[in-house]
């Protein structure tokens, strides 16, 4: 089997941690872009010299050209300015745009083959814009935030119950913002769901407010990094989730994962891109994952939704 490329569009926190984490699992090669002179490279040579101890081979390359990106299989993009403490993801939308831009011309001319996973923010935002400008197939653009606001619900979850974060699973739909939709009802440990261990631990009510407690928790979690760190936002949980997806698709594995994909009818949404389940492997997105919402998470299915819309249209 030839050996797998992923180019990464970004060489700052989180494209930093995606490049490690290539290596470490040996997903293929690996390129690193950003248009500082020296970072990419830099970072590149400091982690390819530690493959003799991680014991990872394979080719790492830091770059300010495109050219370098060409014959990519996946493309992972982070280019953009992150949050600073008070910002709302919505209010990067206009130096972000100017970048994705630029990045979607560089891989429409040098990568057309390629998948794209588009991590910067406002997400649903940048990912219609990437998909607008490189002109792919919707299934070949893709976003990550559902896998890293699910995982941050699992883990309230799992932390509030006492039990291992292994076995909880847990799902967001929606737009990448504080309209988010956080599923309760399938919530599960092992498949018991969560709503009825919390009902035992505390009473029908007050399980309800402890749930409805995580729910808001999780909607604001981004927030909550930046407000500690100050400088910038999640990097590592990012990271991770793009390169879950990543693998889904170079491995071809077909996993069931929360993306932000192109709807058209699914969920009652038509022409813009939402988080969703989506069955990821070889082809991007090979098929999304329907089933039916209460009326009260379709409410707010359609609040987040209504968001994104409105987000997507401030966009010159
Ligand atoms: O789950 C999610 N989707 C996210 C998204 C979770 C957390 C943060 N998320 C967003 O990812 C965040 O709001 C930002 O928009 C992106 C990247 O976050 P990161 O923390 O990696 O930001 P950095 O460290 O500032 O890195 C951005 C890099 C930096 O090295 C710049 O030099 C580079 O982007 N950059 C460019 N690269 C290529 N081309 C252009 N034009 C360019 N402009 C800046």
């Amino acid at each position: 089997m030839a050996r797998k490329k992923i180019s990464l569009i970004g060489g700052g926190q989180i494209g930093g941690v995606l490049a490690q984490l290539c290596a470490l699992r040996e997903l293929g090669d690996v390129v690193l872009f950003d248009i500082v002179e020296g970072l990419p490279q830099g970072k590149m040579l400091d982690i390819a010299e530690v493959g003799p101890v991680d014991r990872y081979d394979v080719n790492l390359k830091g770059t300010n050209s495109y050219e370098d990106i060409k014959g990519s299989d996946v493309v992972i993009v982070t280019a953009g300015l992150p949050r600073k403490p008070g910002m709302s993801r919505d209010d990067l939308i206009e130096v972000n745009s100017k970048i994705m831009t630029s990045v979607a011309e560089g891989i429409k001319a040098n990568a057309p083959n390629a998948i794209i996973i588009v991590i910067s923010n406002p997400l649903d935002a940048m990912v219609t814009l990437c998909q607008k400008i490189t002109g792919f197939p919707y299934n070949r653009v893709i976003g990550q935030a559902g896998v890293l606001d699910s995982a941050r619900f699992a883990s309230f979850i799992a932390w509030e119950l006492g039990v291992s974060v292994k076995d909880v699973t847990a799902m967001t739909l929606g737009g990448h913002g504080d309209d988010m939709v956080p599923l309760v009802r399938y919530a599960s440990v092992n498949g018991i769901p969560v709503t009825e261990l919390l009902t035992q631990k505390y009473g029908a009510e007050k399980g309800k407010e402890v749930m409805e407690a995580m729910v808001k928790r999780t909607r604001g979690a981004g927030g909550e990094v930046v407000a500690l760190l100050k400088t910038g936002s999640a990097f590592y949980s990012p990271a991770s989730s793009a390169i879950a997806m990543a693998e889904s698709i170079l491995k071809d594995q077909k996993r069931v994962l929360p993306t932000c994909c192109y709807l058209q009818g699914e969920f009652g949404v038509n022409g813009f891109y939402v988080g969703v389940p989506a069955v990821l492997g070889e082809k991007g997105v090979e098929s999304i994952i329907q089933f039916k919402l209460d009326a009260e998470e379709q409410a707010m299915m359609d609040k987040s939704v209504a968001a994104v819309k409105e987000l997507v249209g401030s966009m010159k």
